[in-house]
């Protein structure tokens, strides 16, 4: 059997290792009095979701919290990478708080620190209230407001013990991958609404931002996911097309969050659908943050394709692929370590995610998993010695969970979980993790 080929030893000393989850994947949003929120709508409307599952009871993490804190300590990680979820501490997503749900985030963040771990807040991980969606959700300029106050309420309780903390999970997710392509909820095809999600996510994120600074909350950063864009063939028109996904996917928030300004090849697609004024807003997006962070998974292939634009179609390789049927290219990983220096000069990086899904079985060992993690690292120990400042690595995930419209099935976690009993089982990878990563 492989195992994980590393050793912390193996790392610089100050080397973060840590954990990611998220509120909706693993809460059980039944529970705590969250309000309901747009995947609760998107996942009840038929074919939207694998067998319209949702996140009603999740891992029931709301009330196994400890036992799962728990193994982030016992498996030897730093950090752990989790999120709250809007509508549990606001259920209607403005104006009346959930106390609750604050109260909930406050044992978990004290759970956190009574463990030795350090708490990675991300306030924003997909679960917008519904309340807010039947408003126009991220097309709505409003919500960088709402999203603003939300923040004062959440981190007026938890910002003083939060090691570091990012506003929004994955922002091309929530634009691009939600309001173009309609693959997430609130599940739109439209390039106006795209346009918009696309700017007003960033505008979410710098009034954000502006609120936690005000609070005297440091080590703000943002997590944004990185797809590695190759031309599907060497034809002029599909390295063309390559390089403007990657404009579209990977430019796009680094430029407006670190440089003040959106690529100028996708602004040509997307400028005559943009909000009135957007350029006003581009101060407060590019806000002054302590680090970036990188989440990383696969590669994609890209043609020119005929029809409206961004005229491109999206096709998968022949590398050996994962259960998500994404291929499994970690050079890419190296590519935006140092890619990402571009914007972020020497500021700290991190990997928040990286892992891959398998159909595990709780008797065998995840061996495809191990050696996955293995690629990544040693992409990750090449850019260390090239002297890209990269301070941490964060897999995905602790626990199986629910992978949005793909349902409980595609199993991302280092333990295993029963989605019966709700047993927790750890997975040969995180044994071997474990054992890696002790002190001498
Ligand atoms: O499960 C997701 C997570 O919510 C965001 N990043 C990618 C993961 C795997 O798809």
């Amino acid at each position: 059997m492989s195992g994980i080929s590393f050793k912390r030893a193996d790392f610089p000393p100050d080397f973060l290792f840590g954990v990611a989850t998220s509120a909706y994947q693993i809460e059980g949003h039944a529970f705590g009095g969250a309000g309901r929120t747009h995947w609760d709508d998107f996942a009840a409307t038929p074919g939207n979701v694998v067998r319209a599952e949702d996140g009603a009871r999740g891992c029931d993490h709301y009330h196994r919290w400890a036992e799962d804190l728990d193994l982030i300590r016992d498996g030897g990680f730093d950090i752990y990478r989790f999120s709250a979820s809007w509508a549990r501490v606001m259920p209607d997503g403005r104006g009346a708080v959930n106390a609750q749900g604050l109260d909930f985030y406050d044992r978990l963040v004290d759970g956190m620190l009574a463990r030795g771990l350090r708490p990675a807040l991300t306030l924003y991980h997909w679960e917008l209230p519904s309340a807010l969606a039947d408003l126009g959700g991220w097309r709505n300029r409003d919500i960088a407001g709402w999203f603003a106050d939300y923040a004062q309420v959440l981190c007026e309780r938890i910002g003083d013990r939060v090691w570091s903390a990012a506003p929004i999970n994955e922002p091309w997710c929530v634009g691009w991958l939600s309001h173009f392509l309609g693959h997430h909820a609130p599940g739109l095809r439209d390039i106006r609404a795209a346009a918009r999600a696309m700017h007003h996510v960033g505008l979410a994120h710098g009034r954000a931002t502006e609120v936690m600074r005000g609070l005297g909350m440091g080590n703000l950063g943002a997590v944004c996911n990185f797809e590695y864009a190759l031309p599907l063939t060497d034809s002029a028109e599909d390295r063309a097309a390559a390089t403007l996904y990657d404009g579209i996917y990977n430019r796009w928030f680094l430029g407006a969050m670190f440089q003040g300004e959106y690529p100028a090849d996708v602004l040509d697609g997307l400028g005559p659908h943009m909000p009135r004024g957007w350029q006003d807003d581009m101060a407060t997006i590019c806000q002054p943050l302590d680090w970036l962070g990188l989440n990383y998974y696969t590669c994609k292939r890209i043609a020119h394709a005929d029809g409206p634009w961004p005229h491109l179609s999206e096709h998968v390789g022949n590398l050996p692929q994962t259960q998500m049927g994404w291929e499994i290219c970690p050079e890419g990983l190296h590519h935006f370590l140092t890619f990402a220096q571009g914007y972020t000069g020497d500021l700290p990086l991190y990997v928040t995610e990286n892992g891959m899904a398998n159909p595990d079985q709780p008797d065998q060992p995840d061996a495809a998993r191990m050696e996955y993690l293995n690629q990544h690292l040693a992409q990750a120990q090449r850019a260390i010695a090239e002297g890209v400042a990269l301070k941490g690595y964060v897999i995905w995930s602790l626990l199986d969970n629910y992978e949005w419209a793909l349902g409980y099935e595609k199993r991302f976690g280092l333990v295993h979980v029963d989605f019966d009993s709700l047993q927790r089982r750890p997975k040969a990878s995180y044994l071997a993790l474990k054992q890696a990563l002790a002190r001498a």
